[in-house]
């Protein structure tokens, strides 16, 4: 074991272990949407699970924003290799709104206002890992970031935490979203580095 002087080495390990390979570290909020932002009132906002055998559970703005939420403070890993700290956000466990949603599916499909969709296993919105965020800093998350409300999966690519988000469709095998299907990564995890198919 080397003699460490925590003045010297602290500061760069602390941001390197909260660095994926291949990242670096932005202060701006960069603006990354595939169409244009879709404008959606809160009365005509709507967020539906659908099972595998076709349950549909809605949630329309007022129940959404009366279920207890959380405000997490987060890490974002962008695959064009930007990454912004501590981030803090409101919104509803994943947790909370699957809870009573009865089902024997591995995977989910997420769809959002505006046609993009992206896949994920559904482990990965359970046990504290994924919200429906509609608060973003103290503030209403704006349209260009997925306001009224978009998901967030910190621990996967930014990619996979879609704006706008609309629904949530249960499936028993996997498929691609938008972005999986055009050659990104179906998993997605920024520690192992999966960017693309083959990562
Ligand atoms: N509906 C929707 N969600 C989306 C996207 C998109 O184009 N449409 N882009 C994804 C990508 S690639 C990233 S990096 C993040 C960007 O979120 P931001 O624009 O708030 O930074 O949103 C993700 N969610
Ligand atoms: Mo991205």
């Amino acid at each position: 074991m080397g003699v460490v002087s925590p003045g010297f080495h602290g500061r760069p390990r602390e941001s390197s272990r909260r660095l994926p390979p291949g990242q670096y570290e932005t202060h701006d909020f960069p603006v990354l949407s595939a169409g244009p932002t879709p404008r959606i009132d809160r009365e005509d906002w709507e967020f539906t699970v659908t099972t595998e055998t076709g349950d549909r559970h809605s949630w329309n703005w007022a129940e959404l924003t009366s279920l207890p939420s959380e405000s997490p403070t987060l890490d974002l890993h962008c695959v064009t290799k930007w990454s912004k700290f501590d981030t803090s956000w409101q919104g509803v466990s994943l947790d909370v709104l699957l809870t009573g949603v009865e089902t024997a599916a591995d995977f989910v499909m997420v769809s959002s206002y505006g046609g993009y969709t992206t896949n994920l296993p559904l482990e990965d919105l359970l046990d504290g890992q994924a919200w429906i965020a509609y608060g973003y800093e103290g503030d209403d998350i704006p349209p260009e970031h997925g306001g009224p409300a978009r998901l967030l999966v910190p621990h996967l690519y930014f990619w996979k935490s879609a704006k706008w988000v609309h629904g949530m469709r249960l499936l028993t095998g996997d498929e691609p979203g938008f972005w999986e299907s055009l050659g990104y990564h179906d998993y997605g995890d920024p520690w192992r580095e999966q960017r693309y198919q083959g990562d």
